[in-house]
C-alpha cells in the first residue's frame, strides 16, 4: 500500500468510519474440491470451516480480528490443488491453507505449501506418508492406519468373519493406502484373504470383480474405495446376491452413501471414525444444530472435522502475535499450533509428531480414537 494510502485509512480508522478490524483481517485459504466426484465430500468440509467461522467471527474474532475465508476449488485433481495451492500462498498471501480434499491432491500440493513455509492443514487426508511431507503438514483426520484394524477387529468380534474377499482402487493415493493398511491388518489379526481384485477411478461396471468375490464366497468384502465408485460398488454387491457386509475406510463414511445406495443397497457397511451423529457430548450437540440450521442438512464426519480444524487454528492464532509480516506470522502460526488442545464435535483431539521417511521429525498427525459403525436403514449406528 502507498505510504499516502496508508495514512488516510489510519485516519479513517481513527475517524471510526472504517472499522479497525478490516485494517487486521486474518485471511485464510480453503482449498477443496467443490466440483467433481470429490465435491461429495468436499462441499461440507468447506460448510464446516464457514460455521465455525462465522461463530467465531460473531464471538469477537481473533483477539478482535475478523477470520477472512478465500475459497477455492480444486476439483479433486491434483493439478488444480497445485494451482489453487500457488494462487492462494503467493497471490492471495494467505496465512495458511487448509485442504485439499484428497490425499491425491495433498501429496502433490502440500510440498508448495511446505517450501513457501506455510501451514498446510488438511482435515480429510487419511493415506500413510502426509505429514512426512514436512514440518508445516498438519492434519486432524484419522489415518487409515490408525482406524482400520479397529474396524476390522470389530467387525469380526460382531459377524465372526472367518475370511473375507479384498476390492480396492490401485490409482489413487488414499485408496492405495487403505488397501495396505487393510492388508496389514487382516495379516496381524490372521484373517485369510480368498481374493483381491481393483478398479480404477473412473470405473462404472464392478460386476467383472464382484462375480469373481462372489465365487470365493467370502464372509465379507473389504473395500477401499471413494464414493464415486464404492456407491455403485455396493449397489451392484446387493444386485448379484453379495449381501454380506462391506468393510469401508474414510471414503465410505458419508452420509450420502445412503442417496447414492439406495433401497437398501447401503446396509452392512460397516466403518470407522472418531465422529459419529450419535454422539450426545455437548460440543458435539451445539455443532450438529448449528449445520442443521444453517445448511438444511445433516452434517458428516468431514463437516465435523472441518469445523473442529478452524477452531484447532483460532486456538493457536490467539496465542500468536500477528504483526503484518507474511513470512514471520506464518512461522508463528506453525510453531503455535502443534500444542494445541481442543475438544470439539469429534472429542477430545490433540495433535501427535510424525516423522519423515528418514524418521526425523516431520509434520503433525491427529492423536484420537475412531469409533466403530455399521449402517442400517439410512443410519450409521454404534
Ligand atoms: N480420506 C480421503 C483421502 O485421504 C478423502 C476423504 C474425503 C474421503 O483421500
Amino acid at each position: 500500500m502507498q505510504s499516502k494510502t496508508k495514512k488516510l485509512l489510519a485516519a479513517l480508522i481513527a475517524a471510526g468510519i472504517v472499522p479497525a478490524a478490516h485494517a487486521a483481517d486474518i485471511k485464510l485459504g480453503v482449498a477443496e474440491a467443490l466440483s467433481g466426484g470429490a465435491a461429495q465430500y468436499g462441499v461440507s468440509i468447506r460448510n464446516g470451516f464457514q460455521l465455525a467461522a462465522d461463530e467465531i467471527n460473531a464471538a469477537g474474532g481473533i483477539n478482535g480480528n475478523k477470520l477472512v475465508l478465500v475459497v477455492e476449488d480444486e476439483q479433486g485433481k491434483k493439478e488444480e490443488a497445485i494451482n489453487v495451492f500457488k494462487k492462494l500462498i503467493f497471490k492471495d498471501n494467505v496465512l495458511m491453507v487448509f485442504g485439499p480434499t484428497l490425499s491425491n491432491s495433498a501429496q502433490a500440493a502440500d510440498p508448495i505449501a511446505q517450501a513457501a513455509k506455510t501451514v498446510a492443514f488438511g482435515t480429510s487426508n487419511t493415506a500413510d506418508g502426509i505429514t512426512s511431507i514436512g514440518n508445516y503438514v498438519f492434519r486432524n483426520s484419522v489415518t487409515e492406519a490408525d482406524v482400520l484394524p479397529a474396524t476390522i477387529s470389530t467387525v469380526k468380534a460382531k459377524t465372526g468373519l472367518k475370511n473375507v474377499a479384498v476390492l480396492y482402487g490401485n490409482d489413487d493415493v488414499f485408496t492405495k493406502s487403505g488397501y495396505d493398511n487393510f492388508k496389514k491388518a487382516l495379516e496381524d489379526q490372521k484373517i485369510p484373504v480368498t481374493t483381491t481384485e481393483t478398479f480404477a477411478k473412473g470405473d462404472v461396471d464392478f460386476k467383472a470383480q464382484l462375480t469373481k468375490i462372489k465365487g470365493t464366497n467370502p464372509d465379507a468384502i473389504v473395500l477401499s474405495a471413494l464414493l464415486a465408485e464404492g456407491a455403485p460398488i455396493m449397489v451392484q454387491a446387493r444386485q448379484l446376491g453379495l449381501n454380506v457386509p462391506v468393510i469401508g475406510g474414510n471414503g465410505m463414511n458419508s452420509v450420502k452413501i445412503f442417496d447414492l445406495a439406495p433401497g437398501g443397497a447401503s446396509n452392512n457397511l460397516w466403518i470407522g471414525s472418531p465422529w459419529s451423529i450419535e454422539n450426545k457430548a455437548p460440543e458435539n450437540v451445539k455443532f450438529i444444530d448449528a449445520y442443521k440450521a444453517k445448511f438444511n442438512g445433516s452434517p458428516d464426519q468431514f463437516a465435523a472435522q472441518s469445523y473442529d480444524a478452524m477452531y484447532i487454528v483460532a486456538q493457536a492464532l490467539k496465542n500468536t502475535k500477528i504483526t503484518g509480516e507474511l513470512p514471520k506470522d506464518r512461522a508463528a502460526l506453525r510453531d503455535a499450533l502443534p500444542s494445541v488442545t481442543w475438544t470439539g464435535a469429534t472429542g477430545a483431539f490433540k495433535f501427535r509428531q510424525a516423522n519423515d521417511r528418514a524418521g526425523k521429525p516431520a509434520g503433525y498427525d491427529a492423536d484420537q480414537a475412531p469409533i466403530v459403525s455399521v449402517t442400517k436403514d439410512g443410519k450409521y449406528v454404534i
